[in-house]
């Protein structure tokens, strides 16, 4: 067996950058992150088939303690840096060393930049390491080395493993509580989705709890759900073609109104906002079902099936394992990497196919249960077209609207400019998308009466448009189900989108307070590595992209504006469900607040957009 080199640990810098803005790192609300971050390590080393047993320990002092079964850290020094591995990987920043090594297939450890941004966010933090019949101690405080490592012991010589506790730094977290069910849930369903390793979890005053699923997926699915499924057992299979690895369980609840479970991962790392697997799976199922419904002659005269007739009642676990994982937004909740949308579809469209020519009982009732949903959706729509065309109030010119109603999740779109308003247009899915575009910059209403705002032509459109009177308390006649603002990357875009956040913040904080207004962020840049085609939010995604371009000469353009996007752009950063990104504004506490405002409107803080901001608002990325 080749020795581990503490020289393959790749070095980028030091913990710093970590400290300063730990928001850029990790979510700073709890530290439930770094938890995560630490038992991804201990799941590596599982899925590398190394552990077996992995226990977490939540102490009534404050600590977390992960403790696993594996390798042990490297313990010999670096060549270089002539400092102890375990040294080099607490107290550096490093990323990539994971993709060069074979035996971290589909490594984990997605959530930030590795297990030193626990470190440099803890107070203290002590490791245990087994190896090689001895064991080590190392301890840090904030980041630095309080502890030399040195051998404090003797251990049999296939004693192995490693042992992480910390105790995380209030000054960094709104709270330093961890969450005892989110570790539960994320342990139970790190269990489910690797099916060789054993989690116990430790809580304080608790029994110790301990799950194993040797049958993975469908056994997690079965034993959630206690209603009757179509089918039963699930539908569940395993793909793999040493790039990617896909395995699931998909069911459908049998009656109506019983609850489900969808739950989607990308390399073990949950993705609770889905993403480009999960849409790529839906695809995949509809066309599987719309084949199997055409061969067998199953649909009634005029029904179509369309993907949310196949949604409606499903449950899925879906594990989705890749080399080259693309996260978005700050707390990495939403997988992006559009390849994986068409790999994910292809499979599932086989597959399942496959599956239903070979369950034919099941594939007409799950038939049956999806017509009947074409059947219910076609007839709401017709009511709803109706009662539009019968009292429809008089909506702005310039309005661009879309089919559906509210419902149905509609979103209206206020575009900067013309011309970005054409675009967008070009851009959108005319279904549920509408466009309205605003000239030039829209009054500032922070001051301005409620009586008076609607002076302004730009505030009255946008009011018909959205069908709510300013600073009225109801939603009654709201016709957009999001309201998302569009603006350009740069200052004089910021600005716009500022003034019309003030504009939904004071004159219709019912719209801010259930959730309906968001500001959609184009990216700055477009990063072509070889032929992928990346795009970045921001110099730090920038930079992150780069140096994962290796020995390809990355080609870097630059947005000027929206207007520079071709349609096709413009719908697959901005404006696709799957693939865009949208921060939410929220009313909320203070003090989240300027972390979140500074990636939105940080690129040049205007004083005026700062104050409001500070004081009422709240954004937070979805
Ligand atoms: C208990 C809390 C969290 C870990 C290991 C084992 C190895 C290792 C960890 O290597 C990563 C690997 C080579 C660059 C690997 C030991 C190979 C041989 C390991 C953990 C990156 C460092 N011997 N177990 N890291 N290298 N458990 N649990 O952190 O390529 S981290």
């Amino acid at each position: 067996m080749p020795q581990y080199q503490s020289a393959d640990i790749e070095v980028l810098s030091g913990l710093d950058p970590v400290r300063k803005r730990p928001g850029m790192y990790t979510d700073t609300a709890t530290p439930d992150h770094l938890a995560m971050e630490v038992i991804d390590n201990s799941i590596d080393e599982a899925l590398s088939g190394y552990a077996n047993h992995i226990t977490v320990t939540l102490d009534e002092d404050g600590s977390l303690e992960v403790e696993d079964d594996g390798r042990g850290m490297p313990v010999d020094p670096h060549p270089e840096l002539e400092r102890p591995g375990v040294e080099v990987i607490m107290t550096t920043l490093h990323a990539g060393a994971k993709f060069s090594d074979k035996n971290y297939q589909y490594a984990g450890g997605l959530h930030g930049v590795g297990v030193s941004v626990v470190n440099a966010l803890s107070k203290s933090l002590e490791v245990s390491i087994r190896r090689g019949g001895k064991e080590y101690a190392i301890s840090f405080e904030g980041g630095e080395v309080t502890h030399e490592l040195e051998a404090v012991g003797k251990v049999g010589q296939r004693n192995t493993g490693t042992r992480v506790r910390f105790w995380p730094d209030a000054q960094y977290f709104d709270t330093t509580e961890f969450s005892p069910e989110r570790l539960e849930h994320l342990l139970r369903a790190k269990a489910v989705l690797c099916s060789t390793v054993e989690i116990s979890l430790n809580l304080p005053g608790k029994d110790t709890q301990t799950w194993k699923y040797p049958d993975g997926l469908p056994q997690y699915l079965k034993d959630t759900l206690s209603d009757e499924t179509i089918p039963d057992p699930a539908f569940s299979d395993t793909h793999e073609n040493g790039k990617e690895a896909v395995d699931w369980a998909v069911c459908w609840q049998a009656k109506e109104g019983t609850p489900a479970l969808r739950e989607s991962y990308v390399n073990l790392v949950p993705t609770p906002s889905g993403g480009t697997h999960v849409s790529g799976m839906r695809a995949g199922l509809t066309q599987a079902v719309r084949e199997f419904c055409e061969a067998r002659s199953l649909l009634p005269r005029g029904v179509k099936l369309s993907p949310e007739d196949v949604w409606d009642r499903i449950s899925y676990v879906l594990s989705y394992k890749t080399q080259d994982p693309q996260f978005a937004g700050q707390t990495k909740e939403k997988f992006v990497a559009r390849e994986a949308q068409n790999a994910l579809s292809t499979i599932f469209r086989d597959m399942f196919e496959s599956w239903l020519t070979r369950h034919v009982e099941s594939g007409e009732a799950l038939a049956a249960l999806f017509i009947e949903a074409a059947q219910a959706r076609m007839q709401k729509s017709r009511t709803v077209a109706r009662k539009k065309a019968a009292s429809g109030p008089a909506l702005p010119g310039k309005l661009a609207d879309c089919l559906k109603e509210r419902e149905t999740g509609s979103e209206l779109f206020l575009v900067e400019g013309d011309s970005a308003g054409g675009s967008a247009k070009q851009a959108r899915d005319k279904n549920f998308q509408a466009i309205l575009p605003l000239r030039g910059k829209i009054l500032n209403t922070w001051e301005v009466e409620a009586t008076k705002v609607l002076d302004s032509q730009e505030v009255s459109d946008i009011a018909q448009a959205i069908g709510i009177a300013p600073g009225s308390d109801s939603l009654e006649g709201l016709r957009y189900d999001k309201i998302c603002i569009l603006a350009d990357a740069d200052s004089d875009g910021l600005h716009i989108a500022t003034l019309l956040c003030a504009l939904f913040l004071k004159h219709f904080p019912k719209l801010v307070e259930e959730g309906h207004v968001h500001v959609a962020m184009p990216p700055l840049y477009r990063i072509d590595i070889g032929k992928e085609v990346h795009y970045a939010l921001d110099d730090v995604e920038l930079e992150r992209l780069l140096k994962k371009a290796g020995k390809v000469k990355p080609v870097v353009l630059r947005f000027k504006g929206l207007g520079e996007m071709d349609p096709a752009q413009l719908r697959e950063t901005t404006m696709h469900p799957d693939t865009r990104r949208l921060v939410q504004l929220e009313l909320a506490q203070m003090g989240r607040t300027e972390k979140l405002l500074d990636r939105l409107l940080n690129r040049k803080r205007a004083a005026d957009r700062k104050a409001w901001l500070e004081k009422e608002g709240h954004l937070a990325e979805v």
